[in-house]
């Protein structure tokens, strides 16, 4: 097992790394902060390569997409340093370092004096985050998405996922199935939603998009205090994709009143004021392009990625916890159950979503 701080010395950074110490809360790689003496920072990663089986052609994405985005930033005035994630190359001048084991490794620049927010304390905040997600979406307007690799081939196919639950329900390996019969039926009961999105991109009737796919709070750096958006992370699962997987994932991630593993469920609510805060944000940058059919959809999207995650979490759970890294026992069972106390929520408060949406 190579260390972070022997892995760091991999990359060419000018300095010598001093030390190299876990960092953030994400579930599928493992990051750290490396710091040299002088107390320069930068951020590295060992991408979990159960998750990602096309490492090249991940980073291969995020190669190009940044430098597209740093164009675009410094077109607008912006500060590409600042606004835009920047890989650090390895010595031998690749995008990342594969070892012997198969690990892989990334180095980013680290974007100094930022805060992420697990959970937003105020509408305000979720605004920014909107405005931050939907200038990723309008900076990447004319990308030419066909270009992208990808990564996770049906990453937000409702309808497969589904297929994938059923195949864990019925092998039940771990023998859970008995304690999850609740959750079980909440996502049968919900079968036909699954397939809505992506039959309406089949049909042509929702256009294709450069998306992020993974637009959770958690994934904006912000402004310490004023909480102004600096700069999107987490490119790993940029690829085509629909505007309404990164507004839904957002409102699922950032519009509840409770962190994603809170146990006690009285806690968790879809709050419709970090809602309408959100969706003003995003609009805000992206609106423009959005088709009516889009807009339209915008809250049953935030439904659908609620379900779809909860889904995921509870298949993981069947499967015995191999994919999301869980920290307790019952973990991906505890967050299956927020996430469908969120969709609950969302169905009571559909028509107050859609009059949102409408005056946004
Ligand atoms: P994961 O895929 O595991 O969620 P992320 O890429 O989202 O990993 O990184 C985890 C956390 O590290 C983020 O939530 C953010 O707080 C922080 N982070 C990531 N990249 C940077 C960066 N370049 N500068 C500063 N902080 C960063
Ligand atoms: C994972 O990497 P991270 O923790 O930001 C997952 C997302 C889920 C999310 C749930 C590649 O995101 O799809 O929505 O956990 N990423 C991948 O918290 O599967
Ligand atoms: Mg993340």
């Amino acid at each position: 097992m190579n260390t972070a701080l022997e892995m760091a010395r991999q990359f060419s950074l000018g300095q010598e790394p001093e030390t190299a110490e876990p960092y953030g809360c994400g579930h599928i790689n493992e990051t750290y902060r490396v710091t040299d003496a002088t107390g320069k920072r930068w951020i590295l990663q060992k991408i979990n390569p159960h998750v990602f089986p096309d490492i090249p052609a991940l980073m291969d994405n995020i190669s190009h997409v940044t430098a597209y985005l740093r164009e675009q930033i410094q077109e607008e005035g912006g500060d590409p340093e600042r606004e835009c994630l920047r890989l650090i190359p390895t010595r031998a001048g690749d995008s990342f370092v594969r070892m012997e084991n198969g690990d892989c490794w990334r180095m980013y620049a680290f974007v100094e004096n930022t805060v992420t927010l697990q959970v937003a304390q105020s509408p305000e905040q979720l605004y920014f985050a909107g405005v931050a997600f939907g200038r990723f979406q309008r900076l990447l307007a004319a990308y030419p998405a066909a270009s992208l690799h990808e990564i996770l081939p049906g990453f937000h196919d409702t309808a497969a996922r589904y297929r994938n639950f059923e195949r864990a329900v019925e092998q039940d390996a771990c023998g859970r199935a008995a304690e999850a019969q609740e959750e079980i039926a909440f996502v049968r009961a919900r079968r036909e939603e699954a397939g809505r999105l992506v039959s309406l991109l089949e049909k042509g009737e929702l256009p294709l998009r450069v998306t992020h796919n993974d637009t959770k709070l958690n994934n904006v750096l912000l402004e310490p205090g004023t909480f102004h958006p600096v700069c999107v992370v987490d490119l790993d699962t940029v690829m085509p994709g629909l505007s309404l997987y990164d507004f839904g994932d957002s409102i699922r991630a950032g519009a509840s009143t409770a962190e994603e593993d809170e146990t006690d469920l009285s806690k968790v609510s879809c709050d419709l004021s970090l809602f309408e805060a959100y969706t003003k944000g995003f609009l805000s940058q992206c609106g423009g392009s959005l088709t009516a059919k889009e807009r339209e959809l915008l809250p049953f999207g935030a439904k659908l990625m609620t379900f779809e995650c909860g889904m995921r979490f509870l298949t993981d759970y069947l499967e015995g916890d191999t994919y999301f890294r869980i920290h307790r026992p019952g973990h991906n069972l505890d967050r299956c159950r927020t996430q469908f106390k969120l969709v609950a929520d969302m169905e009571e408060k559909a028509q107050q979503m859609d009059t949102i949406v409408a005056r946004s």
